[in-house]
Formats: structure tokens, sequence, C-alpha cells
């Protein structure tokens, strides 16, 4: 019998900040978790805000989140990955794609959610942290969740202060293991994708990062030829008239 393993697929990590070192980062991680016919390619927007930690962040971020979608649908992709933790912009890019479109916060929630009953999440700043707590009642997560935790570190000290960094969200973790009576930890920022492993061997519980949680759920999605449904709201948006700056919309 011939079981056709031609796998190849070509995803599109869009990091919605514009740091090219986050960028890098997220794409290493991508990389460590895709399948080895699996083609990585890592962007960031080219203009919005250096680190998103704000609903006006996710807003402006968002734009470039559709332009990178544009720009994949230009190069041909298989599936998207929105490597922002806010998942900014998730919906509309649905809209402008075939392909899957699949959040970081969105994979690590349902992941976590299928290894763990409950599980808490760690995340930067405390205004975040009720962002991230939104999205989980958004998502229809929040009974799984125990508690969103913040280390009070901003987006760029996990660059710029990494070490410093590594200690108050590994000191978050074990509170959060010794506290919440949780099963698994989520990191809730996409500047964290490199600390998986190493928390995950300190703390003793298995801790979900979403760059390669949406890796691997778009491989899947991909492998079982499943599409972004273009019955209802995700439909391409309707042809109309943009104004000024966003002229270049108008269809
Ligand atoms: C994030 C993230 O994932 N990227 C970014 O710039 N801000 N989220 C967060 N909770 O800080």
């Amino acid at each position: 019998m011939f079981i056709d393993q031609d796998t190849t697929m070509r995803i599109r990590i869009i990091n919605a900040n514009t740091s090219a070192a986050m960028t890098d980062k997220m794409g290493v991680a991508a990389l460590n978790a895709a399948r080895p016919g699996t083609e990585i390619i890592a962007v960031n927007p080219a203009s919005g805000p250096i680190t998103i930690e704000s609903h006006f962040d996710e807003t402006i971020a968002a734009v470039g989140v559709c332009e990178e979608i544009r720009a994949g649908e230009a190069a041909g992709t298989d599936a998207y990955v929105i490597a922002c933790f806010g998942d900014p912009g998730l919906y509309a890019a649905r809209e402008l794609t075939n392909a899957p479109v699949i959040g970081i916060a969105e994979a690590a929630f349902h992941v976590a959610s299928l290894i763990a009953t409950r599980f808490s999440v760690v995340t930067t700043l405390s205004r975040t942290s009720i962002m991230a707590e939104r999205l989980l009642h958004e998502y229809g997560m929040g009974n799984r969740c125990r508690k969103v935790r913040a280390a009070e570190i901003p987006v760029l000290a996990l660059e710029h202060e990494a070490d410093a960094s590594y200690r108050l969200i590994e000191a978050e973790c074990i509170r959060a293991r010794d506290e919440d009576q949780i099963g698994a930890i989520v990191l809730g920022c996409g500047g964290m994708a490199d600390l998986a492993t190493r928390l995950s061997a300190s703390i003793g519980l298995p801790v979900v990062e979403g760059v390669a949680a949406a890796v691997a759920l778009a491989e899947s999605l991909v492998t079982l030829k499943l599409q972004t449904s273009k019955f209802g709201d995700l439909a391409a948006p309707p042809a109309k008239p943009f104004t000024g700056e966003f002229a270049r919309y108008s269809r």
C-alpha cells in the first residue's frame, strides 16, 4: 500500500509587534515544534508598536497583522499563527484567507486544557493579565483557568534583561504550582517562546508555550485538510471604498 507521507507545508508566524529579535526567537520555537517537512516563515509588520501591552497597542498591531496575512496570501501559505498573546486581529485575519489562522493564546489554552483539568497563566504585566482573562472568557475557557498571574515585567525586558526576567517568571510559576491547584502552566507572552522547556524542568509541571502549540495545531488542521469556514462571518469582507491612508483596502 502506498501512503502519501508528503507533509510539506508552509506556516507563516506573524509576530504582531515590530521587535525583530522577538520574531527570530519565535521562529526558532516554531521550527523546534514543527514536523520535518514544515517550512516556517517568521515575520513581523513593518509598522506598529514595538511591544503589545494594551488594548490600544493591540488595535494598531491588528492592522499590521492583516498586512502580513495579505503578504502571506501573495506568497502562498498553508496556515498562519498570530504570535502575540492577545491574538490581535484574529477574526479579521480569518476573513482575509481560506487558510487556518491560529492565535497563540487560543492555542495554548486549548492545548493546556487537553493535558490538565485546570491551568494558570503567567504573563507579563498586570494590565495584560486582565486582557488575558477577557480572552479566556471570550474563548469559553474561563472555567479551565484558575488564575492569570503577572510577573510584572514589561515585554521588552524579556529581551534586554533576560536573566532577571526569567527569575521573576520562574518565581511566579512556582507560586502558581504551589497555590493554584493546577496541572499545567500557560506562558502568557510570545516573547517567552524560548522558556517553556527550562521552566518545565525547573518546576516539574507541563508548561505550554503558545507558538509551539499553535504550530502543532496548524499542522494538524492542514493535515486534516480543514480550512477557515467561509460560511457566515468569516467570509471575505464586503467590497467597499476605504478612504485616506486605508484607501489601499478599497475593492
Ligand atoms: C505580548 C506578546 O505576546 N507580545 C507582545 O508584544 N505582548 N503579550 C503580553 N501579554 O505581554
